[in-house]
């Protein structure tokens, strides 16, 4: 029993951990849809003891199909998440290709899950429910339960981020440049056009004209359209750091009204989906490998922004898993707020 489901780009880095979430999570389905590219079609995947077929993502792919998670990239989420909701399916998009779109909810289950209300599986139309990008879900994850108690004004992010956020092709090819540098052979640069092993550099997106790259922009408008604040303000520096699956950020917040450290801390340790880890005297802070395949987000450094006074500022460091919170896990987490 349960609904019937359908994962869209199941081959992929996202697409496998969709698998293992709705594993570990025990997820009820009554049927399970593996889609992915013509090339991928026909491969077998074996999931909870059966194995299954991966079948090509065509327009007939959704019949009685209750929730479709998809994890193909922005054009497929383009071309299929409306006919897939048009056949009555919940699309859950792990793509950046709704998310500014008014009317589709953009929902961290722990943060704003209202902002799906009314949508249910057996309404004879769908829904398209779209996935915030993996740095936003990590930040706002910490960033939320202060803001509530003591209102955002400002927020400074600058991201450390991992190889997954560039897909499988790219943790590959981390790995295998880090072997070539080692052996002393050129390294081999194809989905980065520069070294990515023993280095770090602005994150791949495309640069805007006012000098933001796409990923920071991401940043500044979904944290306001999650926070429902239209006027909260944001700025973030997003770079490629050479690590497999965390993204790890540093987080500044200025704050309308004041809040000591030891409040936050005390409000962090009891937030959802939260782990503080802030261990000043031994240096323990959390660590992308620390939360790595992990659901927690880590939060730890905290504390009073010396740059403000009277307690409106603070600073933070966060740490969560991209492939998991940043993407699987959470695109899981709204489809179970449908069940
Ligand atoms: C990264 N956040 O870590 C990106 C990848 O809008 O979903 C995902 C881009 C997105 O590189």
């Amino acid at each position: 029993s349960g609904p019937s489901i359908a994962v869209v780009g199941v081959t992929g880095a996202v697409g496998q951990e969709f698998l293992s979430v709705l594993s570990d999570r025990d997820f009820p389905y009554r049927s399970l849809k593996l889609l992915a590219s013509k090339r991928s079609a026909g491969k077998s995947i074996s999931f909870q003891d059966r194995t299954f077929t991966v079948q090509e993502l065509t327009a007939d792919s959704f019949d009685d199909v209750d929730i479709a998670l998809f994890s193909a990239g922005g054009s497929i989420s383009k071309q299929f998440g409306p006919i897939a909701a048009d056949k009555g399916a919940i699309v859950v998009d792990n793509s950046s290709a709704y998310r500014m779109v008014d009317g589709v909810p953009l929902v961290i289950p722990e943060v704003n899950p209202e902002a799906m209300a009314g949508i249910k599986i057996g309404n004879k139309k769908g829904a398209l429910i779209a996935n915030p990008n993996c740095s936003t879900i990590i930040c706002l994850m910490a960033a939320t339960p202060l803001h509530r108690h003591a209102k955002v004004t400002r927020m400074v992010v600058s991201t450390y981020q991992a190889a997954s956020g560039a897909g499988a092709a790219a943790m590959h090819e981390l790995e295998l440049q880090t072997r070539e540098v080692l052996e002393g052979k050129p390294p081999t640069c194809n989905i980065f056009k520069q070294q990515y092993a023993f280095n770090l550099f602005s994150h791949n997106a495309p640069v805007l004209e006012n000098g933001y790259n796409e990923e920071e922009m991401k940043m500044v408008k979904e944290t306001r359209k999650i926070w429902n604040d239209m006027n909260v303000k944001v700025t973030a520096t997003c770079i490629r750091v050479p690590v497999m699956r965390a993204h790890a950020e540093s987080v500044n917040l200025q704050f309308e009204n004041p809040l000591d450290e030891d409040t936050a801390r005390e409000i962090l340790k009891t937030a959802p989906g939260v782990v503080v880890i802030d261990d000043r005297t031994s240096n323990r802070f959390p660590t992308p490998l620390e939360v790595s395949s992990k659901d927690e987000v880590a939060v730890g450094r905290i504390r009073q922004d010396v740059s403000q006074e009277g307690n409106h500022g603070l600073d933070m460091f966060v740490c969560g898993d991209q492939v998991r919170k940043g993407a699987a896990l959470n695109a899981v987490q709204i489809a179970e707020l449908l069940l």
